[in-house]
């Protein structure tokens, strides 16, 4: 390709916008005209990789020796003070929402079943890069333990930290839930996950953007629609900062 994957698929959007920009204004209230160019970002992102395209991998020797820490670095509740001394033994994670068979997972539980390990670098919005180890278990293999209904169209994720007093929470639809690098990640660089990178499990959802990677996450949820959930726009940062829900790379 001559051009890059990111021109083009801004090329193909302002085309769109412009054709198809006044039908839109008509007819959507303007907070709607955001999600239907982030679904449209993300069909034609597919459309040019593939859903099943897999993000790069590094070698060991190319792991950032200071991976940076970013948004929470640490859970100030009562109640993760307490599984973090615990060492997280009776720690729980819950799968539910529209499934036939919610799981409630210790951290045990979710070291004895498959796992992949991945090296790959994080990039976030705020404009650095840091390239890192991740091991733990494919969220394809939760969601299928779980038997998630044929309506379900997200995957959400719930977060032990609050921004000021809200949650952080975010969002993924079922193709990025179903990719074989998207996992539920319990070690970093060959060492149970450190609070600051939010142990003792967080989303590793390697085509995305940072902010889509929730840490502290103690619960999983399958749903048909976001927007009755918090904000209303799938993520804490979409809510709170206007950020694209669709934040593939
Ligand atoms: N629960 C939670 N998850 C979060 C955040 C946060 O503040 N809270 N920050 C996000 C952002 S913006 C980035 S870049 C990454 C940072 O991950 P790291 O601290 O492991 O580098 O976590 C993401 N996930
Ligand atoms: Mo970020």
């Amino acid at each position: 390709m001559i051009i890059g994957r990111r021109k083009l698929i801004a090329g193909l959007g302002a085309g769109i916008a412009l054709g198809g920009c006044q039908k839109i204004l008509e007819t959507e209230p303007a907070d709607r005209l955001a999600s239907s160019l982030d679904l449209f970002t993300r069909d034609a992102q597919r459309l040019v990789t593939g859903p099943n395209a897999l993000a790069r991998e590094y070698a060991p020797d190319e792991r950032s020796p200071d991976f940076r820490a970013n948004g929470s670095r640490t859970v100030d509740t009562p109640e993760y003070r307490r599984h973090l001394a615990n060492g997280f033994a009776d720690w729980r994670l819950s799968v539910g929402g529209m499934v036939a068979r919610p799981l409630s997972l210790s951290i045990a539980d979710l070291q004895q079943m498959p796992a992949r390990t991945q090296i790959t670098r994080h990039d976030c919005v705020e404009g650095w890069s840091a390239i890192g180890q991740w091991t733990g278990t494919p969220l394809s293999h939760l969601l299928r333990l779980a038997r998630i209904s044929d309506k379900a169209r997200y995957v959400l994720f719930r977060c032990a930290d609050n921004y000021g007093d809200t949650p952080y929470y975010e969002s993924i639809d079922m193709i990025e839930a179903m990719h074989p690098q998207t996992i539920m990640a319990w070690r970093m660089n060959g060492q149970p996950l450190p609070e600051r990178h939010g142990a003792p499990l967080r989303l590793r959802v390697e085509r995305q953007l940072g902010y889509k990677h929730a840490k502290y996450v103690t619960g999983i949820e399958v749903i048909e629609d976001f927007r009755t959930i918090a904000g209303g726009k799938g993520g804490f940062w979409e809510d709170r900062a206007g950020y694209q829900w669709w934040a593939g790379i």
